[in-house]
């Protein structure tokens, strides 16, 4: 399984939490997801097929964009 966090400057408030866990576990292959208000991050774990590249793309999708990633 790999873990992402990525910086996600679009959440502003409790729905876009929602609206993000929603939407990213409903990936095939997204084992959990963890998104945070207060730290504008969000954190997803996956296994195949999900890739970086389709989290990504679904991520652009719902008008919340990655701007960067942060290894842990
Ligand atoms: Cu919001």
């Amino acid at each position: 399984m790999t873990t992402v966090t990525y910086n996600v400057p679009a959440i502003h408030c409790g729905n876009c939490i929602r609206t993000i866990e929603m939407e990213m576990g409903e990936l095939e292959g997204v084992q959990s997801v963890k998104a945070d208000e207060a730290t504008r991050k969000v954190q997803i774990s996956f296994d195949a097929p999900a890739d970086e590249q389709k989290i990504k793309a679904l991520l652009n999708e719902i008008n919340y964009p990655a701007e960067g990633l942060i290894t842990l």
